[in-house]
């Protein structure tokens, strides 16, 4: 039969794509329901073609669902992802409420779509959008080399931070564009923009090494969750991970720059051959003729897009790498639905 699926969160940012994402993959599901907090109940909207009308979150939304996506913040995942599979549903969450929880799984399913069923809570997890925007190129590699190190910076888009951070920089770009003296003195772009929403300074006109928040050490929780999440979703609990993350005026799309070191020796044209056949994954690297991924070229794209690739000039067994994907799809609704897909597996037959 085919499987009841239950959207929570479905009038946020995420949830938008979502509903996209499910109108336009192979359809596996039977009813979908769309749930968002009271103040969203009774909104309609349009999913695989007809209006469905928004129920708010309460226990009973969950009576006869099989499959309940969260795409909400991690306070509401921890206190209603339980209530879903006390109700029978299976949780898939896009929040960071359970990532590291060794009981949930942390899947990508190009990388470890077998960690599924091994879910003792009934929560499954989604990692974070910039672990996503390289994880399943780094995958990739790691099964053909034996990954032993990566170094990884971010360039982190504004949706990244949500609609603020989507409206705080088309905010900052509009005061910013009437004045082309701007840039050239310390400050001057700061005075202008006015508001910094999210960000911890202008990110219109400049590069914010800033994501998420401190953690020990002076590293962000963006930069821990980059390696701690790699490392549980290639299976590899002690891989050396350096990141820093870094927040960029695009408005969506996550890219990184990563610097990979393997246990074999490696050449850049085997490695364009071995992401090329990757699933998930599309090379763009014509160095002659200019040919690179960039966010203003991939947004709205499934795949994560690879290019830039060499073999490290002091290493045969590293990799630079450039590769980018869309921090809302791939990085978040696109992930959850592959993973709910993969769950509904489970139903056919019955
Ligand atoms: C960010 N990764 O880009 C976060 C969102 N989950 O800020």
């Amino acid at each position: 039969r085919r499987p009841t699926l239950a959207v929570v969160g479905a009038t946020g940012a995420v949830g938008s794509v979502m509903l996209d994402i499910l109108s336009t993959r192979e359809d596996v599901w039977g009813e979908i329901r769309l749930v968002a907090s009271p103040r969203s109940a009774g909104k309609r909207l349009t999913v695989r073609g007809e209006e469905v009308e928004v129920q708010a979150l309460a226990p009973e939304v969950f009576d006869g669902v099989d499959v309940a996506m969260f795409d909400v913040p991690d306070e509401v995942s921890k206190q209603w992802a339980p209530v879903a599979v006390e109700r029978g549903a299976v949780a898939v969450d896009n929040s960071g409420a359970y990532r590291m929880d060794p009981e949930v799984p942390l899947v990508v399913p190009e990388v470890n779509a077998e960690q599924v069923r091994n879910r003792p809570r009934g929560i499954i997890s989604n990692p974070n959008c910039t672990t996503l925007s390289m994880i399943v190129a780094m995958g990739a590699l790691h099964r053909a080399y034996g990954l032993a190190s990566l170094v990884v910076a971010s360039y982190q888009a504004a949706s990244g931070s949500g609609q603020e951070g989507i409206d705080t920089l088309h905010d900052q770009i509009e005061k910013a564009a009437t004045d082309r003296t701007l840039g050239s003195r310390a400050g001057d772009v700061r005075a202008a923009v006015g508001e910094l929403g999210p960000f911890p300074a202008p990110l219109a006109m400049n590069v914010v090494p800033w994501a998420g928040s401190l953690k020990e050490d002076g590293h962000t929780s963006e930069e821990l969750k980059v390696r701690n999440e790699s490392r549980k979703i290639l299976g590899m609990p002690e891989l050396p991970v350096a990141a820093t993350c870094v927040r960029v005026p695009v408005v969506t799309t996550h890219a990184l720059v990563v610097h990979a070191a393997f246990d074999s020796e490696v050449s850049a044209d085997h490695a364009r051959e071995v992401l090329s056949s990757a699933p998930g994954v599309v090379v763009q690297d014509d160095p002659a003729r200019g040919e690179f991924p960039t966010p203003a070229d991939v947004v709205g794209t499934d795949p994560t897009w690879v290019g830039r690739i060499r073999r490290s000039l002091d290493d045969p067994a590293s990799l630079e790498l450039f590769m980018c994907g869309d921090n809302l799809r791939k990085g978040a609704a696109l992930n959850t639905a592959q993973i709910a897909e993969v769950v509904a597996e489970e139903f056919a037959g019955s």
